[in-house]
């Protein structure tokens, strides 16, 4: 049993805990001082996602007792029914977006439109944001996540579509909150990705893993190889050729089916994550303004690469808000491999 003058001391001490963390709304700001005409709008829009993404982790952590499953009776344009934490998600992502006072217009997953924020509260920036990713994995409690990326409006005057259609090459700041054994958000500003773990005891993410980078080969791929019979003959031949062990040491397969986990675990792991286009989906599936453009960007930014099977994704200039594109991500020689096979 320990000594009573040990007792005293931990009793002194209170809980350990580092006084000086650095906290995600630290950290943005220390990043704004590197920007001397910095004005503090892009810091002040970052703590109005952070403060989106707390709600949202709060309630997908008590969706089951507070009855959010389920589907909210409604469908969104994509024709998938909308359970109650994607309508949510969504009201929260925009509501917190406008009273920053820094968006003009934004492009939801959720809306068929874009949306343009009152003339009194506009700001110089656009979000492209899925507030709430992978919600056919909600009820089964599989991660989740919500995808965003900032641009700087260009157009002069009023906001207009245009603003909303500039390629990835263009984006600000993006990240991507996964909702998961933890809640983490990953950020990049343009100079580097950093990962931040929530910390519930005080109710801030706190920076766990600095400048992260993509392996520069790993040894997984991720696909659904349910539609395997519908893919182009180079993705069938570059995902036999991960399986034959007479073309090297065969990859690991891991398909979560939620975006931000299959990337996070790609950017953590190395590999290459895979979303061809298919019978049922021509130019794939994913989205190019909110799933695969800020994804692309915090993979680039990480060190890996992002292509469309053609160009650097990030090239490809949208001429609709929801427009898709097939996706190949992650590790540098990996994406290279697949390339080759789609070039042949
Ligand atoms: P499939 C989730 O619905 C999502 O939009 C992404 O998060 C995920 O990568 C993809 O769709 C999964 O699609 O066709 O494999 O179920």
């Amino acid at each position: 049993m320990a000594n009573s003058s040990n007792n005293d001391k931990m009793s002194q001490q209170g809980p350990a805990f580092d006084s000086n963390c650095m906290t995600l709304t630290r950290f943005v700001l220390q990043e704004q001082r590197k920007f001397k005409h910095a004005t503090g709008d892009l810091s002040q829009l970052l703590n109005c996602i952070q403060t989106s993404i707390k709600a949202i982790a709060s309630a997908v952590r008590k969706a089951g007792i507070a009855k959010l499953h389920g589907i909210a009776g409604d469908v969104n344009v994509q024709g998938e029914e909308q359970k109650k934490l994607d309508v949510l998600s969504n009201e929260l992502f925009i509501n917190m977006l406008k009273a920053s006072y820094t968006t003009c217009l934004m492009v939801s997953e959720e809306n068929e439109n874009f949306i343009e924020v009152e003339t009194e509260k506009q700001g110089k920036y656009i979000v492209t944001f899925d507030p709430l990713d992978g919600s056919s994995n909600i009820d089964c409690l599989v991660s989740i996540g919500s995808i965003f990326a900032i641009f700087r409006k260009q157009s002069k005057g009023a906001p207009t579509i245009a603003d909303a259609l500039q390629p990835g090459n263009k984006i600000v700041a993006a990240g991507y909150a996964l909702y998961g054994s933890a809640t983490a958000i990953v950020l990049s500003l343009g100079n580097g990705v950093n990962c931040f773990t929530y910390d519930p005891s005080i109710g801030e993410f706190i920076l766990t893993e600095a400048n992260m980078r993509v392996p520069e080969q790993g040894k997984i791929y991720s696909i659904n190889e349910g539609y395997s019979s519908t893919w182009e003959q180079g993705v069938r031949d570059y995902v036999e050729a991960k399986k034959d062990p007479t073309k090297g040491t065969p990859y690991g397969a891991r398909y979560v089916g939620s975006m931000v986990a299959d990337v996070h675990r790609t950017i953590k792991y190395g590999g290459i994550f895979l979303y061809p286009a298919t019978k049922s989906s021509p130019n794939g599936k994913l989205r190019l303004l909110y799933e695969c453009n800020p994804m692309a960007y915090l993979i680039t930014q990480a060190g890996g690469l992002a292509s469309n099977g053609k160009i650097n994704i990030l090239d490809v200039v949208p001429t609709k808000i929801h427009e898709r594109q097939p996706v190949f991500l992650g590790s540098k020689k990996d994406v290279e491999e697949v390339l080759s096979y789609l070039n042949k």
